[in-house]
């Protein structure tokens, strides 16, 4: 029975599950790391970890027999493609309004992500997360979890006169013609290595389209940041492809914890449990609520308060195309990872992300992934019908992110003579209204939790990662959930243990 216990697990090997990882076991504490994805450590017949976004495969999607890609079409045709069910990197979750991606691996969304590491503008912060310190998480937390995770921000001499990044100089330009700021996006990309596959002196990354299945060489996810660490220190046991289900009070004190072990199909082979002193909850925002929702109603943990579920939101996300004159090409070779984006969040409530359109053939199109202050929550609740958890989100929600996004781009339109494009998202459709990137909330912070994350009702239990967040961060969200995960589990570490 001492075999199966262990002093703290955690649930998700994303950011927060990280964070927590790593400062537990550099405490003496030890550790289960427990993942529902694959470990992402072997390549495929092809030499490759990850697939690429041209041409995915059984890698790129988890548990579907065909591809569901952000832009759905191009140029008017569907360019969805039946692959093998297995247990891939990309989730795109469906719920009844909205479809929320996110990554599965050791690493979580880190291996799927565009990288944008951007510090939220400190006058924003309070709306962010108003029962935080703001001086401490400026002073301290921030700028730990920068370095912990390399952020570095492009050249911008190199950024002047690389091919592979006219896209978002045209951007740039028409941005400032129209009288917005636009301002350079830190990254955690290696800009060292975009540099040299610039100069086709390396194997190409971002500049061979690599980024929602995973990159093969220059970005620097979980991977290459917190989990080497969290391997050196010996303490921690990763187990990926186990999903847990259950978490209940053990009789002898502490949680019992069930999992399934998955194969690669999807199938469970095993069932096991562990007994836990701490449980940390970091399977991402959806994950996290999904889990709570679930076990505060079907009374395994009954205590656990009202808020649970409840203030989720989207980050505001919503994407566009326009379409350039002639004399405006973005060019065709476009590196996957955006480095800049467009300010308008104080008089209009959007920050645009000038995204790439890594077609490899020139479209004449830019592409924006813009992040507004729509203040639609939704709520998670259980179905007993269904034994599922539904989101009770709408498409109709995001009616505000777009008259938002359209503050910028009604604008820019106008002063260039262009029109939106309308081929990216289905046949005469706009706004890419139908997704979110940036799952947030559902535990959120000094609600389901107090201030530092630990779950009203149980002792022993914390949420540490996205759902602690109420629903949006004014930018990316992931340095946030990081920095706040690096607060509360240094106070979690000296009080709790
Ligand atoms: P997350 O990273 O999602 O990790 C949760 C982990 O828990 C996952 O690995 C799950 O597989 C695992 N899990 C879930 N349920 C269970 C269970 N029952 N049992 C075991 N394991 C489980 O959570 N953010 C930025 O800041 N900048 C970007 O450029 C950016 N681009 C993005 C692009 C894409 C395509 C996507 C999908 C997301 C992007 N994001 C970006 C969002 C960012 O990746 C996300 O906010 C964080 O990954 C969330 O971190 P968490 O620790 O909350």
């Amino acid at each position: 029975a001492d075999a199966a216990r262990v002093p703290a697990l955690v649930i998700g090997s994303g950011y927060g599950g990280s964070v927590a990882a790593l400062r537990l076991a550099q405490a003496g504490i030890d550790v289960q790391l427990v993942e529902m994805g694959m470990a992402w450590d072997t390549p495929g017949s092809d030499g490759k970890i990850f697939a690429n976004t041209t041409s995915p495969d059984q890698r790129s999607f988890w548990l579907r027999t065909r591809t569901k890609q952000p832009l759905s079409n191009f140029l008017g045709f569907p360019i969805d493609k039946d692959i093998p069910k297995y247990t891939g990197i990309l989730d795109a979750e469906e719920f009844g309004g909205i479809i929320v991606y996110q990554g599965r691996g050791v690493g979580g969304g880190s291996l799927v992500n565009g990288g944008m590491a951007v510090t939220p503008r400190r006058e924003n912060f309070g709306a962010i997360l108003p029962t935080v310190n703001a001086d401490e998480m400026y002073g301290t937390y921030y700028p730990r979890a920068n370095a912990g995770l390399g952020v570095g921000l492009v050249d911008p001499g190199w950024f002047d006169t690389a091919e592979c990044y006219q896209y978002a100089r045209v951007g740039r330009k028409q941005a400032q013609r129209s009288g917005f700021p636009f301002v350079f996006v830190p990254d955690v990309y290696d800009w060292n290595y975009m540099q040299q596959e610039q100069a086709n002196t390396v194997p190409r990354s971002a500049l061979a389209g690599e980024i929602l299945y995973g990159n093969n060489y220059g970005k620097k996810s979980l991977q290459k940041t917190y989990l080497p660490l969290i391997k050196a220190t010996g303490r921690v046991t990763i187990s990926p492809l186990h999903r847990v289900t259950s978490v209940t009070p053990a009789s002898g004190g502490g949680y019992t914890v069930v999992m399934e072990q998955l194969n690669t199909t999807g199938a469970v082979t095993a069932t096991k449990s562990v007994t836990a002193d701490k449980v940390f909850f970091a399977a991402g925002s959806v994950g996290t609520s999904k889990l709570l929702v679930k076990l505060k109603a079907t009374g395994a943990l009954p205590n656990l308060n009202g808020e649970v579920g409840k203030n989720w939101g989207d980050n505001g996300n919503v994407m566009v195309g326009r379409a350039n004159q002639i004399w405006d090409p973005t060019g065709s070779l476009q590196s996957s990872i955006p480095c800049g984006g467009i300010d308008n969040w104080a008089a209009g409530g959007a920050f645009a992300e000038v995204a790439p359109l890594p077609t490899g053939i020139e479209t004449w199109a830019s592409f924006y992934l813009s992040i507004t202050k729509n203040p639609n929550r939704a709520q998670f609740s259980w179905n007993p019908a269904t034994q599922n958890v539904d989101l009770n989100w709408q498409t109709a929600w995001k009616q505000p992110s777009i008259d938002m996004a359209k503050s910028i781009f009604d604008k820019i339109n106008a002063k260039e003579g262009t029109i939106y494009r309308t081929d990216l998202f289905g046949v005469y459709k706009i706004w890419g209204d139908h997704l979110t990137y940036h799952p947030l909330g559902g535990a959120v912070l000094g609600k389901a939790t107090d201030n530092y994350g630990r779950l009203a009702g149980y002792q022993g239990l914390y949420a540490i990662d996205g759902s602690l967040i109420p629903g949006n961060t004014s930018v990316n969200p992931f340095v946030t959930i990081t920095a706040l995960a690096e607060r509360n589990i240094e106070k979690i570490i000296a009080t709790d243990f």
